[in-house]
């Protein structure tokens, strides 16, 4: 089952686990047990292949940790497809500037009628069992299709309306430092400039029912409060493999007392 959707019934927040290095079954498994909902597997800016997310999304089904992937800037159908052919439970489009992308990007998550995504049997989102075409049509062009389009320009803020507007995408994802980056404040995530682009989206995402996300790895209470709390969030990409042991190793490194 999708996670994302039991989360938004419920009225909680999908805490999601990012995966950049970790091809690897037991850090499935503690994500899950450690409180994390869904995964999102990075292979925008990570160095993952295809058959180890795969892999990654099988081990996510069986584990009730549900499997979103980041795939590449305009990387192409063929690619999303065998994405979503692997296991993947969404795809997650990095910068999304307007309704054209967006609706591009779901067609590919979706089968015909509504999309243009290709059929094939046997698939990981079923734990392989054989189904019928209309019950992969069935669960493929709902729950197992998250649709997130990810909100990290100027232009693309400034389209946040339309992009909401679009029949299929499910979630409007902040990029905090590609957006930040774009309208000049380059990790400044205090500055008004910063601030109102986020708010804006998350204005379109309730104008349009919308789920309001973010994908930055903060570990800061007070920011997380301001996105839950304050602008609706509830998709939270919370913590990451390479930044936990990024973070954790400094720590350690740093208590050892000095000679
Ligand atoms: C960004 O901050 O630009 C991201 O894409 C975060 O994942
Ligand atoms: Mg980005």
């Amino acid at each position: 089952s999708n996670n994302l959707l039991r989360c938004i019934t419920s009225r909680q927040v999908c805490k999601s686990f990012g995966i950049k290095v970790s091809p690897n079954a037991q850090i499935v498994q503690v994500a899950r047990h450690a409180g994390y909902d869904s995964l999102f597997i990075d292979l925008e800016h990570a160095w993952l292949t295809l058959a180890e997310a795969s892999n990654l999304c099988n081990v996510g089904h069986l584990a009730g940790i549900t499997p979103f992937v980041r795939v590449p800037h305009q990387c192409g159908n063929g690619f999303v497809q065998r994405v979503l052919d692997g296991g993947a439970m969404g795809v997650i489009f990095p910068h999304i500037q307007n309704a054209a992308e967006a609706k591009a990007a779901v067609s590919i998550c979706k089968y015909p009628p509504q999309g243009c995504r290709s059929m094939t049997g046997l698939m990981p989102l079923f734990n392989m069992r054989p189904t019928s075409i209309a019950e992969a049509v069935e669960f493929g062009n709902k729950s197992g299709s998250t649709v997130f389009a990810m909100i990290e320009s100027g232009e693309a803020v400034d389209n946040a309306g339309e992009i909401a507007a679009v029949e299929g995408v499910d979630v409007l994802l902040i990029g905090p430092n590609d957006l930040s980056l774009d309208i000049g404040v380059g990790g400044d995530f205090a500055s008004q400039a910063y601030r109102s682009s986020v708010e804006k989206v998350s204005e379109a995402c309730r104008k349009h029912k919308k789920v309001f996300g973010v994908a930055g790895v903060y570990d800061n209470p007070e920011i997380h409060d301001w996105f839950i709390n304050i602008l609706g969030a509830r998709f939270l990409l919370v913590q990451q493999d390479l930044s936990l042991i990024a973070g954790a190793g400094r720590k350690s490194a740093g208590a050892v007392p000095q000679v």
